[in-house]
């Protein structure tokens, strides 16, 4: 792939590096290669710095001194996490957003794409949504906290260029998943929880317990895929505004088509029941991806069902490491 990341080396700094769409990247760029003359890769986790804290903050960056960064740390979780903290979705989210921005400024970090989510879009909307659309209207009520933090990652894009001509962009991601995932099943999104879940309950001989009502749509985008997207991204993307990267609208299915393939990778045969009295969250939230069409008319997307399938071989195969 060429690249317009500029002259020199170039060092890249993941900040979240130990999560889901870290690992994807450290495995895109290491394992497949997808890696440019000059560049050199770090990956942080919480354990090098924790960025909620400034002071750490500020000492990773000196100490690294990246010229780009791919800022996915968060504090992150599925739906019902969400709901019962969501007062720190927003708390944390807004200090590790302000500490990793302000800090890449304040050593001239020439470039930062950091990772924005399609709940963040209003809840009363025309659809497809896309990024024109961010600030549109108030997001759901389940994530509003985690939403508000961040829009807010836009604003301050925006303020930096304003200000200070820095070219700090975002990527709006949907449902992603893959190996690597927080498969805990209080906590993790839908996919990861599931398959836990459904692992459990074929081994226990248990029915399999889906939360709601199974009917609501999402766009499940294999993390691999993201990985080599925010490549693309860091190299070639040159706006401010944020660009969503995600399967199309046609690729969007319902919790149940979801669970349905899940069942099927992992040979599951007991009876699944879905638990009406759990919230189904949002309904949809089906995004446009014709912009990155527009950019990479090309690219191919794995399909959902190979993905879970790949997704399921991993966490079987590597279920006493994986985070559950
Ligand atoms: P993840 O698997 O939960 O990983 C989160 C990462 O953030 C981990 O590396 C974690 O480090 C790090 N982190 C959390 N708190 C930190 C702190 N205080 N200081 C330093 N590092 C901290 O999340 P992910 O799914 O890869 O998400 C990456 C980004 O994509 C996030 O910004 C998220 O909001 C966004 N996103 C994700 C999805 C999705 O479906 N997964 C959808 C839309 C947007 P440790 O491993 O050390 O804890
Ligand atoms: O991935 P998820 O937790 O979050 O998916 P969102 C929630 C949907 O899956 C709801 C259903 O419709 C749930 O009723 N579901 C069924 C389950 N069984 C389960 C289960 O065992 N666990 C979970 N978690 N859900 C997220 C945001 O919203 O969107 C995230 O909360 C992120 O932070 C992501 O931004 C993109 O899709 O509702």
């Amino acid at each position: 792939m060429d690249s317009q990341l500029g002259p020199g080396p170039r060092r890249i700094l993941v900040t979240g590096g130990s999560g889901l769409i870290g690992k994807a990247i450290e495995h895109v760029v290491i394992k497949e290669g997808d890696k440019v003359d000059g560049e050199e890769w770090i990956f942080l986790s919480s354990k090098d710095a924790n960025l909620l804290d400034v002071v750490q903050t500020r000492a990773v960056f000196e100490k690294h001194r990246p010229t780009h960064v791919i800022h996915l740390a968060a504090k992150v979780g599925g739906l019902y996490l969400h709901m019962r903290d969501n007062l720190y979705f927003l708390r944390d989210n807004l200090r590790i957003n302000d500490n990793v921005l302000q800090m890449a400024h304040e050593l001239g970090v020439t470039k930062v794409v950091s990772c924005l989510s399609s709940c963040i879009f209003p809840d009363k909307t025309s659809y497809p949504i896309d990024e024109t659309m961010i600030h549109n209207g108030p997001p759901h009520d389940s994530n509003f906290c985690y939403s508000h933090a961040k829009r807010m990652i836009d604003v301050q894009n925006r303020a930096y260029f304003q200000q200070y001509g820095r070219r700090y962009t975002a990527v709006i991601l949907a449902n992603v998943f893959g190996p690597h995932d927080n498969f805990n099943i209080e906590n993790g999104h839908v996919l990861s929880a599931l398959i836990n879940k459904t692992y459990k309950a074929k081994k226990e001989g248990t029915a399999l317990n889906v939360w709601g009502s199974g009917n609501p749509q999402r766009q499940f985008t294999y993390s691999l895929d993201i990985g080599r997207l925010i490549l693309w991204a860091l190299r070639e993307y040159d706006e401010i505004d944020p660009i969503i990267l995600s399967v199309g609208e046609q690729d969007e299915v319902t919790i149940k088509e979801a669970v349905e393939m899940i069942v099927e990778s992992l040979d599951f045969k007991g009876e699944i029941l879905f638990d009406t009295s759990m919230s189904d969250g949002q309904m949809k939230k089906t995004a446009s991806n014709a912009k990155l069409r527009r950019y990479v008319p090309d690219f191919v997307f794995t399909p959902l069902k190979e993905a879970i399938q790949r997704t399921c071989e991993w966490f079987v195969e590597n279920y006493d490491s994986a985070r559950t």
